[in-house]
Order: structure tokens, then C-alpha cells, then sequence
């Protein structure tokens, strides 16, 4: 984590891909991306160059629930050819399961993911028709610095520059990977925002941040705010809202948007919560669509319960009522689960806090509840998070495990996935993650030992 990224390696590999690319002659590209709003820009990106490149293309969303092997065997064909390429963006860097089925084939092979690696990249060899991609490789950050979108833009823009028309497509890869205001871009995400910004196919707002309902009137704005969870306010009765507008003489239909710097202050002081600051605003589209950081979390919704409409939904200035429903449902039920969560009895110890989630929210929406505790730091941020319960069905305790960015920075980098290894290795049980969000399956027995001796490991 420490150590200081090299620009040239990172830029070298990817001009290497550019060029190897720009080289051949492919009759035809299959390109496979991530079932997330990260993973859908960075494909529509690429999209966008194959078609002004005139090269006729097949797309797939992989969403991990398969091994490579498997998901490849049903879309590579029993013809090995030179003459087709595969573009994977944000997703591929299980190299241990990909390398030994690119050894066998002829297609080649562009990896442009932004995740961690699951093997030593000095150790392994990378095969003559894989080019591989990875800013992580060279010490980026990639949850902070770079984005799979903002990766494949940079990609697509060496190729074809007129890509560049389309680039607003990676700042909502960037708002659903970073979960950040924009004031918080690093080091190529920023670089990347920045461009955009000049080449005006996005623009930056000032203001209140209430994420999730940045479209809204001030009274929804700070009942349906999911960045910040506004404390006492969030999820609350109409009549609570409105009565704390009033009090502070604004009006509660107001547009969260149209707020003058006078009544942010007041809203913020009196509601005990800061956040204002930059967000990113698609010019050419309405709604909820209009802002990145929405247009973002609708997609990654989306993505669970509708592909196709993820899908679709890019190309579109506004929302279907249809698509609107699946968007506030979430929303309501998440702010209902996150006031649930902060009476919710806790045991905590000094290395980690563990909820009982059974009875007060469902088992479905465990996973993305947990998350929004920790990003919204409604529970300590130096302690990892574990919220759960127990399934009826085979009796075994379900876990969402979760640590902050700030516990990071404390624990030289080691988090979740670290810390689930462990306990799989002592414990029993299976689970997996990356460093900030996992989930794990444990007997009960397992569940009370790493409770009651949670220093062995954490
Ligand atoms: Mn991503």
C-alpha cells in the first residue's frame, strides 16, 4: 500500500496492449465485463471504440458466479483463431484459473482490470497472446487511484481518440467504484475527471452532498440520504422533516440542489453532520440519471435484479417508471435498515464490533447494510465490522464482514480477505472478499470461539 506507484511501468503496459491492438486485425472482438456499474461504463467504453473502429463484437457480463473455465468453454468457439480478440475490463485478474486456458488457445487476449491479482506477477508466464493490464501491478491503488472504466478509457482513447466523445461513461465507473465525492479523486481517476470536465462532458457542482437522493427536495434529500446516513433525520417520519425545515426557515420542497450556502450551513450544524463539497452532473441526461453518483448506484442495482436494464439504461437520458421503483425500494429499505442498525444491541471488544442482524433486517439486505455502517462510520472505523445472524435453513451463522479505508491505513493494508482467511484456516467455514468487504458461512460453535478470542485473528 505504501509504496509509490511507477507511472512508467503502469503506462508501458498499457501502450504495449494499445499497440499490440492496433497491430493486428481482428475480424471480430468478444469483450467480458464485471456485473457492476464500474464494470457496464468500462463496457459500453469499449463498446464505443469497436464501433468506431467498424469492428462487429459480442459483449458478456460475468458475474463470478462460475469459474473461468466454465464461463469461457460456453463462449469460445471449438476454432482456435488468431483472428479474434477478447477484451476483458474489470474483471480478470485471477490469473491462476486463466492462464493455463490462454496457454491453449490462439485468440488474443486483452486484460484491463483494476483488482488485485491472485498471484506474484514476477512469478508466473504471462503467454504470447495475453496482454495483461493491471495498474496494481505497479503499485496503483485500485480502489482509490483507478477505476476499470477509467482504465478501459484510457485505453480507448489511445486507439481512437474520438472515444473521448464518450468519457462521461467513466466517471459513473469511477462514482460506483469510489463511493467518494468528487473532492476525493486521486492520482489517474482525477486526471481523468479533470479532462472531462475541460472537454465539458460533465460538470462539477458545489454543494450539499446527501448521495443517493441529490435529485431530490431537501426534506427527501435528508430522509433518503444513504452518504451521509444523516443521524436522526434519516429515515424518519415526514412531519420530523418538515418540523426541523421550518425551524430552520426553509422551505422542504426546495431542491437539495438548489440550496443556497446560507442553508447548507444551518441544515449541517443543526443536523450535526458535514458534507458538502463537489459532485459530477451528466448535462445531457435527466433525473436521476443526471447525477453520477445515482446514475452510478442505480446501475450497480440494477445489476442484481435486471441486467438487460443495466444494460440499457446507458444509452437513455431519463428513467422508466418501472426502473424508478427498483431505485426507491432500494433506498427506502436500505435508510430503514441503517436506523434499525444504530439501536440494534452490539457486542464489541477491542479489535471488532459483531450485530445480530436476525429479526431487524433481512438476510438479503445484510451485505449492502453492512457496507453503508462502515462507509458511513455509524459503528468505531478502527474496528472491523461483522454483521450477521444465523440461517434457519442449515443452521449456520451467515457473516458480512467489513473494515473502513481508515482501518486500513492503521493495519498496513491487511483487511477482510486477510482477516476471513484466517479464521476459514482455524475456524472452518467458507468465505472469501477483498480487503474492505467479505462475507463468511460458520457453524455456530466457530461463530461464539471467534467471538470470545477474536485477537487470534484480527
Ligand atoms: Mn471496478
Amino acid at each position: 500500500m505504501s509504496k509509490i506507484p511507477d507511472r512508467t511501468k503502469f503506462l508501458e503496459d498499457l501502450d504495449n496492449a494499445v499497440n499490440q491492438f492496433l497491430d493486428h486485425k481482428y475480424t471480430k472482438v468478444i469483450a467480458i465485463s464485471h456485473n457492476d456499474a464500474d464494470g457496464i461504463s468500462s463496457l459500453h467504453i469499449i463498446q464505443n471504440l469497436l464501433y468506431r473502429l467498424n469492428i462487429s463484437y459480442d459483449y458478456f457480463v460475468y458475474n463470478r458466479s462460475v469459474s473461468w473455465s466454465n464461463y469461457l468453454q460456453g463462449i469460445l468457439s471449438k476454432n482456435k483463431t488468431e483472428e479474434i480478440a477478447l477484451i476483458f475490463t474489470d474483471v480478470g485478474s485471477n490469473l491462476t484459473e486463466l492462464i493455463p486456458i490462454i496457454n491453449e488457445r490462439k485468440e488474443h487476449f486483452y486484460i484491463l482490470d483494476h483488482h488485485e491479482i491472485d498471484v506474484d506477477i514476477n512469478a508466473v508466464e504471462i503467454p504470447d497472446n495475453l496482454f495483461f493490464v493491471n495498474p496494481t501491478t505497479a503499485g496503483y491503488d485500485g480502489l482509490d487511484h483507478i477505476a476499470g472504466a477509467t482504465l478501459a478509457y484510457m485505453f480507448a482513447k489511445k486507439i481512437k481518440p474520438s472515444v473521448i466523445k464518450q468519457g462521461w461513461l467513466t466517471i459513473i465507473g469511477i462514482a460506483g467504484d469510489t463511493l467518494r465525492s468528487m473532492d476525493n479523486l486521486e492520482s489517474f481517476n482525477r486526471e481523468i475527471y479533470e479532462e472531462l470536465l475541460e472537454e465539458e462532458l460533465i460538470e462539477q457542482k458545489k454543494g450539499l452532498l446527501l448521495f443517493g437522493s441529490m435529485h431530490e427536495s431537501i426534506k427527501n434529500g435528508l430522509k433518503y440520504s444513504i452518504l451521509p446516513f444523516v443521524k436522526g433525520l434519516g429515515g424518519e417520519e415526514d412531519q420530523k422533516l418538515t418540523m426541523f425545515l421550518k425551524n430552520l426557515q426553509i422551505n422542504p420542497n426546495k431542491k437539495v440542489v438548489d440550496l443556497d450556502i446560507d442553508e447548507i450551513e444551518k441544515i449541517q450544524n443543526e443536523a450535526h453532520f458535514n458534507s458538502d463539497g463537489y459532485y459530477a452532473v451528466l448535462p445531457q441526461k435527466q433525473g436521476i440519471l443526471k447525477f453520477a453518483f445515482e446514475h452510478a448506484l442505480l446501475l450497480n442495482i440494477l445489476c442484481f435484479k435486471n441486467i438487460n436494464a443495466a444494460l440499457s439504461i446507458m444509452q437513455r437520458r431519463s428513467t422508466s417508471f418501472y426502473v424508478k421503483g427498483i431505485y426507491y425500494e432500494y433506498i427506502f429499505n436500505l435508510v430503514k435498515n441503517l436506523k434499525t442498525l444504530i439501536n440494534l444491541p452490539r457486542e464489541e471488544n477491542d479489535k471488532a464490533i459483531f450485530v445480530k442482524a436476525s429479526g431487524g433486517i433481512p438476510p438479503s439486505n445484510w451485505s449492502d447494510t453492512a457496507s453503508f455502517t462502515v462507509i458511513n462510520e455509524l459503528t468505531d472505523p478502527y474496528k472491523v465490522f461483522f454483521l450477521g445472524g444465523e440461517e434457519k435453513r442449515n443452521h449456520t451463522i451467515k457473516l458480512s464482514v467489513r473494515c473502513s479505508r481508515k482501518y486500513l491505513e492503521k493495519n498496513n493494508g491487511i483487511g477482510v480477505n486477510t482477516i476471513i482467511n484466517r479464521i476459514k484456516k482455524e475456524l472452518g467455514g467458507m468465505g472469501g472478499g477483498h480487503k474492505l468487504a467479505g462475507g463468511i458461512r460458520l457453524s455456530i460453535p466457530s461463530f461464539n470461539r471467534l467471538k470470545n478470542n477474536t485477537d487470534n485473528f484480527i
